[in-house]
């Protein structure tokens, strides 16, 4: 891409998908909206999120979501951010939310388009009363109902066939991270400006990291093949560059964004308490399977490529192996060798 023509700024999220845009044919405007309006509402969700201690939006609603989570205040001032920004561009046919049963109707006034939206509006929202890390999930797929109204089989398909992925971090800097399926690229938000500009262009993993991220507490009730993984990573073992560090955040988003810049593993494996894992397939571990794998990394269940499994319902569970690509094969081969 040519660089020449950036201003001191650089290039603006919506500058960069337009010229982008350009180089695909046949593409439309419509990518472009679809992204300006989640950008805006991650700028909304961060605007509220950095001063969440002072708006009296910490704390609970005292309700519980269909993952039978407590849902925190700023998760249902996000779902609801999400929906808005979205449901009148025209871009949208048919929506799905972590905090919502079912998929979500685009409202009858307005026009439907050709996407079909999933999101985890607020990941992570446990952290949120202690001022760490929380972020934003998204993944969009083209409608494949032909029929007048869009249906679940719309929201039901595997990540392979996603169009885009991303999620916005808000962190110590809020960053807007997304794959359209030509590489991963990373924005941060000048909040004096209001704008995302480019800050980590075509983002890529090193074959192997020195880190590895999961739950510890979880050992327990882990596979014996997971603990012998574990203690794998944890044995010194110099020209393997082991031990590796353990880093664990517990927001996925932020575990993930480390993973995705610095490279390692971030696991969340099936246990007896979580027999298909923890984290959702549709708003969670496929879209950031497209992300890492467009940065060279894997994703996994353990027995398969998150991004082959196909859905059977909206709120499903997977377990997730995801970072880079040697690390991951080192996880799957560990965790069945026992
Ligand atoms: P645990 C946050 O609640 C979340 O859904 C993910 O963001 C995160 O990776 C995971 O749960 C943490 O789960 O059981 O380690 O607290």
């Amino acid at each position: 891409m040519d660089n020449t023509n950036q201003s001191e700024y650089g290039w603006t999220l919506e500058r960069f998908i337009l010229e982008r845009q350009r180089e695909i044919p046949g593409a439309t405007g419509e990518f472009t909206q679809l992204f300006q309006q989640i950008a805006l509402a991650g700028k909304i969700i961060a605007s509220r999120v950095n001063q969440a201690g002072l708006a009296g939006l910490l704390g609970h609603t005292g309700k519980t979501n269909v993952q039978g989570e407590v849902v925190q205040k700023l998760d249902v001032f996000s779902n609801q951010t999400l929906i808005h920004c979205l449901e009148a561009g025209g871009q949208v046919c048919l929506m799905a939310s972590e905090e919502v049963d079912d998929p979500i109707p685009i409202p009858t006034r307005y026009p439907k388009g050709r996407y079909v939206l999933a999101f985890d509006p607020l990941d992570g929202s446990s952290n949120i009363d202690v001022n760490i890390s929380i972020g934003t999930i998204f993944s969009v797929h083209k409608r494949v109902s032909t029929g007048n109204e869009p249906s679940l089989g719309d929201c039901l398909q595997p990540g392979r066939t996603q169009v885009a992925a991303g999620y916005i971090v808000y962190g110590s800097s809020t960053m807007f991270v997304f794959t359209s399926g030509d590489g991963v690229h990373g924005f941060t938000l000048d909040p004096s400006v209001g704008e995302f500009f480019l800050s980590h262009p075509d983002i890529t993993l090193p074959e192997r990291g020195k880190i590895y991220s999961v739950n510890e507490g979880n050992e327990a009730v882990w596979d014996e093949g997971v603990r012998d993984w574990v203690r794998w990573l944890k044995t010194p073992d110099k020209a393997a560059g082991k031990p590796y560090s353990s880093r664990y955040v517990g927001t996925l988003v932020a575990d993930f964004h480390r993973t995705l810049l610095k490279g390692g593993v971030f696991a969340y494996p099936a246990d007896k308490k979580n027999q298909s894992g923890k984290l959702r397939l549709l708003y969670e571990a496929a879209p950031m399977a497209m992300i890492v794998e467009q940065a060279g990394g894997a994703a996994s269940t353990g027995t398969g490529p998150i991004l082959d499994v196909v859905p059977t319902h909206l709120h499903q569970r997977v377990p997730l192996y995801i970072g880079s690509r040697g690390d991951v094969q080192d996880a799957i081969d560990r965790i069945h060798k026992s």
